[in-house]
């Protein structure tokens, strides 16, 4: 029994891609793992990522795609629903269970390749550097999809999408006064003028749901149709981008905003934030706003 399972093991093993192979040539892909290590430490670093808290994922078809074409015989797993727009696509995701600060130094050992299947209703995994047939992508998979379908319908350019336990965050949506679309975001853009300038289109909040469900990756689509982070009460926060740092620096803005409006009620001091007139200015300077100022 045990020499029919390693042979097994061995089968499956040559079916996957070797990944260090293929990143030996391929140069952007490489620069995307390298980002990807590098937001994973600072995550960690930031506090928001304890335990195996946070997930990322990355549509890297554009990447990939011609490298694993022909690769098709590997097994399936069911995925909850069809994602018809990623028929085919390709995606990096951190691992079910994996530590955040394990993706920044070892980020082929914390994540995988996915290849979603013809009928977009089932993956394979397409590389894995640890062995074992545990290895998993992220327990939050059914959001990660949900939303790269979103993008996929829309037509727009994210490729990224970012889960993490932003502490100052949700510290906010401890307080039911501030689960509110319109609070929340006055409060944020009012903390800091780059948060108008960087986030213009806010946040979008998504009240409690189980962790991991369909409902709540429903939930978050609905978010991110018109903003680019969904903020989901007492958990953390879903951010969507064209590339890595990017995704992570909209975050980072917002945990800043957080952490101004926490650091004066701990001083006694009430903030009086950005009025109505600046806001509206700065509104109007991110609807113009093309490149970052120097
Ligand atoms: O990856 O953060 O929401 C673990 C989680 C689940
Ligand atoms: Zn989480």
């Amino acid at each position: 029994m045990s020499i029919h399972l390693q042979g097994l093991q061995e089968l499956t093993h040559l079916i996957f891609i070797s990944m260090k192979d293929i990143l030996k040539s391929n140069k952007a892909l490489k620069t995307v793992l390298r980002e990807i290590a590098g937001v994973a430490g600072y995550m960690w670093e930031r506090g928001w990522a304890e335990r195996n808290a946070g997930n990322i994922s990355v549509h890297v078809s554009d990447l990939l795609g011609h490298e694993i074409a022909e690769k098709v015989s590997l097994p399936v797993t069911e995925l909850p629903m069809e994602y018809p727009k990623l028929a085919g696509c390709v995606f990096f995701v951190s691992g079910k269970g994996k530590r955040m600060r394990d993706l920044a130094r070892k980020p082929l050992e914390n994540g995988l390749f996915i290849k979603l299947n013809d009928s977009a209703n089932g993956y394979s995994i397409l590389s894995s550097e640890t062995d074992s047939g545990n290895f998993k992508p992220t327990s939050e998979l059914p959001a990660h999809l949900a939303i790269h379908q979103m993008i996929a319908e829309r037509g727009s350019s994210e490729k990224v999408v970012m889960h993490s336990h932003v502490t100052e965050l949700v510290s906010i949506t401890q307080a039911r006064e501030f689960c509110k679309q319109d609070v929340l975001n006055n409060l944020l853009w009012s903390m800091h003028p780059e948060t108008m300038i960087f986030v213009p289109k806010g946040v979008g909040f998504v009240p409690y749901f189980l962790p991991g469900t369909l409902d709540i990756a429903t939930e978050t689509i609905k978010a991110l149709r018109d903003h680019d982070v969904a903020i989901w009460e007492k958990h953390g926060v879903f951010a969507i981008g064209e590339n890595v740092p990017d995704t992570f620096d909209v975050i980072d803005i917002l945990a800043k905003s957080a952490r101004i409006f926490f650091m004066c009620r701990s001083a006694q001091i009430i903030p009086d934030g950005l009025n109505e007139e600046q806001l509206n200015g700065l509104k109007t300077l991110a609807s113009n706003f093309q490149t970052l100022p120097q």
